[in-house]
C-alpha cells in the first residue's frame, strides 16, 4: 500500500435532496480518521474541504432535468483537479463525501493515471441512472453511469476526457435497490453486480475473493467508492437513502480486510455520510473504522 495518503475533503450535498450530507467531511474528521491512520505509519496530509458554490435560489435555471447540474458540476472539477494533483505526486487520494455525485470528481482526477482502472462500487443503489432513466433528476443516482461516459455531456466530460472507466472493469457490490434502466444498463454492458442475494449465498468472503480474481490480470489500479448505505441501516443509519437487508458491520470489516491484503486498492472514497440523519456519529464512526481495516489495521 502506498505510505503517502491525502485525505480531501468533498463537502457536497447537490447531487440529493437531503441538507446535511455537506456535514460528512467533518463528522469523519470528528470520528478521528487521521488519529487512527497515523497509528498505522501513514505520512497523512489533511487538505482540508474543496469549495462548493451553492446554487442561486433566486435564480433556478431549470434548463435540465438535472438537480443542481451547473453547482455539481463545478465541484466536481474542481474535485478531479484536486485528486489529479495529489496521484501525480504519487500520493494515495482519500476522498471524504458528501453525497455520491462526487464520485465523478474522484474518478476524473484518478483514472486518466490509468489504464485500466478497477472499480468496486459498494453500494445498496447502482448508480447508474441518466437523465432519462432517473426516478428523482438527482446527480448521486448517476456517478457510475457518468464515469462509463454514459450521461449528459456536461458531466461526462468532467477533467476533459471520456469515459473515465470500461464496465468490464466494475464490480457492484451490495446492490438491493436497482431502477429498471439500471437493470437493462447492467445487462446491456455485462456489468458484474454482487445483489445482497448473491451476498448471502456466496458469503462476503467468497465475493471478495472473486471479486480480486476477476480484476487480478486486467486493472493496473483499483478505485474503492464505498456509499456507507451499503451496509444495513442499523449498523449505518446516518445516510439520505437507508435500504433494509444490507451488508452488516462485520461483513463489511472482512471485505476491507481482505482487499487491504490482497493490496490492490490505489484510491478511495467513503461518501454519503449524513450527521443530521445520524445517531451520536455512529455512521462516521464506522466510516472510521472501515477506513482502519483497508489501511491494514490488525489485532495481532
Ligand atoms: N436510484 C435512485 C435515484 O437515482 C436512488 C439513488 C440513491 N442514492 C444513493 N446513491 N445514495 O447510491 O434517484
Ligand atoms: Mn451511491
Ligand atoms: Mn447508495
Ligand atoms: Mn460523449
Amino acid at each position: 500500500m502506498n505510505r503517502k495518503l491525502s485525505i480531501i475533503g468533498a463537502p457536497m450535498d447537490l447531487g440529493q435532496n437531503r441538507r446535511g450530507v455537506d456535514m460528512g467531511p467533518s463528522a469523519i474528521r470528528y470520528a478521528g480518521v487521521v488519529e487512527r491512520l497515523e497509528q498505522l505509519q501513514y505520512d497523512i496530509e489533511d487538505l482540508g474541504d474543496i469549495h462548493i458554490s451553492q446554487p442561486d435560489r433566486k435564480e433556478v435555471i431549470e434548463d435540465s432535468p438535472l438537480r443542481n447540474l451547473y453547482e455539481v458540476a463545478k465541484g466536481n472539477e474542481q474535485l478531479a483537479m484536486t485528486v489529479d494533483a495529489e496521484v501525480q505526486k504519487g500520493r494515495f487520494p482519500l476522498v471524504l463525501g458528501g453525497d455520491h455525485s462526487i464520485a465523478i470528481g474522484s474518478l476524473a482526477g484518478v483514472a486518466k493515471h490509468y489504464q485500466n482502472l478497477g472499480v468496486i462500487w459498494y453500494d445498496a443503489h447502482g448508480d447508474l441512472n441518466t437523465s432519462e432513466t432517473s426516478p428523482s433528476g438527482n446527480i448521486h443516482g448517476m456517478p457510475l453511469a457518468v464515469s462509463l461516459g454514459i450521461g449528459d455531456e456536461r458531466l461526462v466530460n468532467i477533467g476533459g476526457y471520456e469515459p473515465k472507466i470500461k464496465a468490464e472493469n466494475v464490480i457492484i457490490i451490495g446492490a438491493r435497490s436497482l431502477d429498471e434502466g439500471e437493470k437493462e444498463l447492467i445487462k446491456e454492458k455485462g456489468i458484474k453486480v454482487y445483489t445482497m442475494h448473491e451476498i448471502d449465498r456466496l458469503g462476503m468472503n467468497k465475493v471478495i475473493q472473486e471479486s480480486i480474481n476477476y480484476l487480478a490480470n486486467k486493472v493496473d489500479g483499483v478505485h474503492l467508492s464505498l456509499d456507507l448505505d451499503g451496509l444495513d441501516p442499523q449498523d449505518a443509519p446516518g445516510v439520505g437513502t437507508p435500504v433494509m437487508g444490507g451488508m452488516s458491520y462485520r461483513e463489511s470489516h472482512l471485505a476491507m480486510e481482505m482487499l487491504a491484503e490482497a493490496d490492490i486498492i490505489t484510491s478511495a472514497e467513503f461518501v454519503e455520510v449524513n450527521p443530521i440523519l445520524d445517531e451520536k456519529n455512529k455512521t462516521a464512526s464506522v466510516a472510521v473504522g472501515l477506513m482502519g481495516s483497508l489501511f491494514g489495521e490488525k489485532l495481532k
